[in-house]
């Protein structure tokens, strides 16, 4: 009889050991099947963030699962509740929740043995080896295939195209004089970009997952933020070599990730918010020991905006339905802003509208353009479109801002075109039926706009902007971005910085 109930003990165990063996495989092979793609076999990230604890203290195990069953639109993610059961599910969020047997560490050592210096600093001429307007070139970043295209702004044809580092995000940063540029990609590689001589002169390998990065107003320093490890790394600017690795560690002693980094010209330093502390650090370039200015904020910051003089920030949490606005030199918050449905605020621009200057962001989660007065940081409109946006451009030149519908389901196809005199649509473009349209960039003379097809096998269009009509389409593999040198380094008021 004991030996009856020992039996079954044993077996028992043994089915329950199988049933949690083959749960555990079967939570493996659901991650292979529908995760590792974007968030990397290791979890670490990929084209997708990292998915450790360490980087989702902010975000609830139920929103974890809503987030996989139905998809983040902000991320372009897609839902997978017709492919996987709600155990299957659940054992997906308590899989990610789990910490990693030993945490990859990316330090000091780490950085400096990942330095490629691919051509000696100083060794390449100071002229550019084509006849195109340097200053009107358009960089192009190409995520369908991992490319980049320089492209002549005057007659809009190709000088070059190379292959860059996997999954660049953000918009590539230039050094004031336009010759360089730097790219930073999610995995955490920065590579430096000769664009008179068309040559990578040099790499770093900064982060494991990568936010963005920043190169100072006097073009010496490049400051990288990232989601892990929780850090900000100092380069220089030169040859991408190694300053200073920054911890991320909030007041309270808890680490954070980096929402983002920007430079302040104006101010002579860089600003980056912290994710999961409600911090925002000023950092000034000229100062070789790189103290860190904390600024208490009421909420995190997931992205942030400067006014034209860079003495307020404007910043948005992604749960949040208000911004606020931090005045730099006090560190106080001035004004809280009404923004309904979060922002993609580094894709804010800027102009003078009856007298005021105002600014202007699309919302990632409404069919609105948000215009709010940068005197009184009060709302002038919320401008209705056909679907919520992503990125937002206009220029000088030119009375109207162009909008996409990127966040929608049904006019991702759709370009809204707004009077920035009136505040009214005057009209809306439907470039390719059918295909996303998304981020517009003008020309240094704001004639003329390009528009992306994200697709495989995309475009860019080429708009006359006053007309309103298509002038020219050149194939490119899902070009995410584009950015026009003269318009970064004067930083127009119709583009990001
Ligand atoms: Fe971006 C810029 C944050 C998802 C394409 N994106 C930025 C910047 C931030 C940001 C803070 C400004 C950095 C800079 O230029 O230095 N992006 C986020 C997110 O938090 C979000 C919603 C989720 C995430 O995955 O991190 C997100 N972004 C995306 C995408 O899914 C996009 C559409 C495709 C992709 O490439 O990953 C995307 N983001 C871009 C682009 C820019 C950008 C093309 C540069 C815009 C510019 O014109 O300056």
């Amino acid at each position: 009889m004991m030996r009856k109930t020992l039996y079954a003990c044993i077996s028992v165990a043994g089915l329950l050991f199988a049933f949690e063996a083959a749960a555990g495989q079967s939570v493996n092979k659901n991650y292979a099947d529908f995760c590792a793609e974007c968030h990397g076999a290791d979890r670490l990230g990929g084209s997708g963030t990292a998915l450790l604890p360490e980087n989702l203290s902010r975000l609830k195990r139920p929103d974890a699962f809503k987030a996989i069953a139905e998809g983040r639109n902000a991320s372009q993610m897609p839902g997978f509740a017709d492919k996987l059961a709600k155990d299957e599910i659940q054992a997906l969020v308590d899989f990610v929740y789990t910490p990693l047997p030993e945490m990859p560490v990316w330090g000091t050592k780490e950085i400096n043995a990942s330095h490629i210096q691919h051509v000696q600093t100083g060794s390449l001429p100071g002229k550019p080896v084509f006849s195109a307007d340097p200053l009107n070139l358009f960089v192009v970043v190409e995520v369908g295939d991992h490319h980049a295209t320089i492209l002549d702004g005057d007659k809009f044809e190709p000088v070059y195209r190379f292959k860059t580092r996997f999954a660049l995000h953000g918009g590539p940063k230039f050094t004031p004089d336009g010759r360089f540029v730097y790219f930073a990609s999610r995995d955490g590689w920065i590579s430096k970009f000769d664009i008179y001589n068309l040559k990578v002169v040099a790499e770093t390998r900064a982060g494991i997952n990568t936010r963005n990065l920043a190169v100072s107003g006097d073009g010496k320093t490049v400051l990288v933020g990232n989601y892990l490890p929780h850090s900000l790394v100092l380069l220089n600017a030169e040859d991408l070599s190694l300053i200073e690795v920054i911890p991320t560690v909030g007041q309270d002693g808890k680490s954070s990730r980096v929402s983002a980094v920007y430079q302040a010209g104006p101010r002579g330093s860089f600003v980056a918010a912290l994710k999961d502390a409600k911090e925002v650090w000023e950092i000034p370039y000229g100062d070789k020991d790189f103290p860190v200015r904390r600024i208490a904020v009421d909420n995190y910051l997931d992205d942030f905006f400067f006014d034209l003089s860079y003495r307020h920030l404007i910043g948005a949490a992604r749960d949040g339905k208000k911004g606020q606005v931090i005045d730099l030199d006090s560190g106080k918050k001035v004004s809280e802003l009404d923004l309904p449905g979060m922002p993609h605020l580094g894709s804010g621009i800027t102009w003078e509208y009856q007298g005021h200057p105002v600014m202007a962001t699309p919302n990632l989660k409404e069919p609105l353009v948000s215009v709010i007065d940068m005197t009184t940081w009060q709302t002038v409109k919320q401008i209705k479109t056909p679907g919520a946006g992503f990125f937002m451009r206009s220029h000088e030149n030119t009375p109207y801002a162009w909008t996409d519908s990127f966040n929608s389901k049904d006019s991702l196809d759709v370009m809204t075109i707004i009077d920035k005199r009136t505040l009214e649509v005057v009209k809306t473009l439907r470039p390719m039926p059918g295909k996303t349209a998304a981020h517009v960039e003008f020309t240094r003379d704001g004639k003329y706009v390009l528009i992306s097809i994200w697709e495989d096998d995309g475009a860019l269009l080429v708009y006359d902007a006053a007309t309103l009509e298509e002038i020219k389409r050149l194939p490119m593999s899902k070009p995410s971005g584009k950015y026009n040198v003269y318009n970064k380094i004067t930083r127009s008021a119709g583009t990001s910085h």
